[in-house]
């Protein structure tokens, strides 16, 4: 198995965290986004969408979803389970990610790559060109610090994001209070339940992966 991965990027991050929980090392090889490798001929060849995270599977297949590369380790490495254990839990996980990566990690990646130099005529990942749109940038904040206050309170209720147990729903909300602060966002001053679980999600070992 290798992970492609980049890391400072925020979708690779969040396949490390869910395999450092199941205390899987898996070798990486590093893209480096900055410089542009995604486009290269070479990682064309691998991911034509030209995007991390990909996982070459020992059988040589190529995954390049965050998700889909979740539900291939949680399938070999079931224990400890990240994406649920019964239909009840599952279902509460798969809804908590979905919603985490619709409202906020989404909106994130809106707001960031639509006001920073970096990304000029790149806005959307991909070998293709987006104009940056301010109004996107905009609206992509408001929807952050909106999403940020519904978590805050949906933690008001619960420990973890899909309920009880730690999950891939934390792992991803996770990823995006550390990458709030890329666009000078302070998620968790005036949010408590979001401050009390991110105190505890980022002292477990996994958080440092
Ligand atoms: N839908 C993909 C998104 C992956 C993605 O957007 N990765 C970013 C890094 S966080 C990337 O590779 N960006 C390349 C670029 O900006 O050119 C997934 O969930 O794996």
């Amino acid at each position: 198995m290798k992970l492609y991965d980049c890391e400072p990027a925020p979708s690779p991050r969040r396949v490390r965290i869910f395999a450092a929980e199941k205390g899987l090392e898996i070798p990486t090889e590093q893209v480096n986004l900055r410089d542009g490798e995604q486009f290269s001929e070479n990682f064309r060849a691998i991911n034509p969408r030209c995007t991390v995270p990909v996982l070459e599977t020992n059988e040589g297949n190529l995954i390049t979803e965050v998700m889909a590369i979740c539900i291939y380790l949680e399938e070999l490495y079931p224990q400890p389970a990240l994406l649920g254990e019964d239909a009840e839990s599952k279902a509460m996980v798969a809804m908590w990610n979905n919603i985490a990566e619709t409202d906020g990690l989404w909106a994130m990646a809106e707001a960031f790559r639509n006001s920073t130099p970096m990304f000029k005529d790149h806005a959307l990942p991909g070998p293709e060109t987006y104009p940056q749109l301010p109004e996107l940038a905009a609206r992509g904040r408001s929807r952050v610090e909106l999403f940020l206050d519904r978590i805050d309170r949906r933690l008001e209720q619960v420990e973890y994001l899909a309920g009880d147990a730690y999950s891939v729903a934390d792992i991803t909300l996770l990823v995006i209070v550390d990458f709030t602060g890329w666009i000078k966002l302070d998620a968790t001053a005036k949010r408590p339940a979001l401050a009390r679980w991110y105190e505890g999600v980022s002292a477990r070992d996994s958080a440092s992966a």
